[in-house]
């Protein structure tokens, strides 16, 4: 079997060291791995099958011999650091939200667009959506097939594993801080996260939505391929540490039954409904934490509007929503001998 050199950049941040967890988890056909992260990381190691990788820095000749490179720094890294990577021969599948509206460059989630994945060869970059957007969408396409979705309106209930382990901590140290009747520290989020709730992820923009809003109505439109669809979303940062939730409602114009909607979706590649009211069985972060599929429940039908539908999906944002999405458009690179 053919192997690959593979880098990780942003390998010490909470989706490199998934990244590094799922390559060893699938058995991904790895040759050589490379950590690579900023300065302050260099002399870190991390594990991956029994050995201790040390942590190199990240540097413009850190990409000679790499075949795949997985990006997950900040946005600004990756915008300098993921061309220069393209332009040594590297395939750069890059998880930040740099280069994700780019006309030619691809946009995958590999139960939706797989298709889409041939573009790679416009400038050796693929992006991976953003975490909310990817759920919402593996849910979507089935029902869009079946009876086109008109209109999306969606909230978020998003956790703060996506900022990153800094407000993971953030997030333990104050509910420590509160139950010690000490003073708490904002450091990451404007506001105490700990038993509070913040309409506000990432910055907001002149037309009054923040950026991650904007991020679901127009990347949801370039990965089902359909500027047709609109989406209004709300999203919000709760206390919960792994695991993004989402209350999806959406009108079609065929009329599609909560039956149906089960049926379709039931058994699709990255899909697990949960969804028996009767026994208090919904989707829960707490349960999709860990695992790799998007979870359903609360499937019913708006009563509201003539072709609707109200459903609950929770994934865990940091693999299906990142480290694991990138590594499934690798393997499907391979799967299609595109590399
Ligand atoms: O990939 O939860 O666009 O703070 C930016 C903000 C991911 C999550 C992206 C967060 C995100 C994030």
């Amino acid at each position: 079997m053919k192997t690959y050199n593979v880098a990780v950049a942003g390998a010490t941040g909470a989706v490199g060291n998934e990244m590094v967890a799922i390559l060893e988890e699938r058995n991904f056909p790895v040759k050589n791995l490379k950590l690579l992260a900023s300065s302050r990381s260099v002399g870190k190691t991390i594990s991956f099958k029994g050995t201790d990788i040390k942590v190199e820095e990240l540097k413009e000749d850190s990409f000679k011999g790499v075949d795949i490179g997985l990006f997950s720094p900040g946005g600004a890294v990756s915008m300098k650091f993921a061309p220069i990577a393209a332009a040594s021969g590297c395939v750069v599948i890059d998880n930040t939200s740099a280069f994700r509206m780019e006309p030619d460059i691809p946009l995958v989630v590999p139960e939706v667009n797989e298709h889409a994945i041939a573009g790679y060869k416009n400038r050796g970059i693929i992006s991976n959506p953003n975490c909310s957007t990817i759920q919402m969408v593996v849910v979507l396409k089935p029902l869009h097939d079946f009876a086109k979705i008109k209109r999306v309106v969606v909230s978020t209930y998003q956790a703060v594993s996506g900022t990153g382990k800094k407000a993971i901590y953030e997030l333990e140290q104050q509910v420590l801080a509160i139950y010690n009747n000490k003073e708490i520290e904002k450091k990451v989020y404007p506001h105490q996260i700990a038993f509070n709730c913040l309409p506000h992820i990432d910055s907001f923009l002149e037309n009054g939505y923040t950026k991650e809003e904007m991020k679901m109505v127009n990347e949801t439109r370039k990965i089902m391929g359909d500027n047709s669809i609109k989406v209004s979303a709300t999203a919000v940062r709760i206390p919960v540490i792994y695991g993004h939730s989402e209350s999806i409602n959406i009108e079609t114009e065929k009329k599609i039954t909560a039956d149906e909607v089960r049926k379709l979706l039931q058994g699709k590649p990255g899909i697990t409904v949960v969804d028996n009211p009767a026994k208090n069985e919904y989707p829960m972060p707490i349960y999709a934490a860990g695992k790799d599929d998007v979870f359903v429940g609360r499937i019913r039908e708006d009563e509201s509007i003539e072709n609707g539908i109200n459903m609950w999906v929770v994934s865990d944002n940091i693999r299906k929503g990142a480290a694991l999405n990138t590594i499934q458009i690798a393997e499907l690179l391979i799967e299609k001998g595109l590399i």
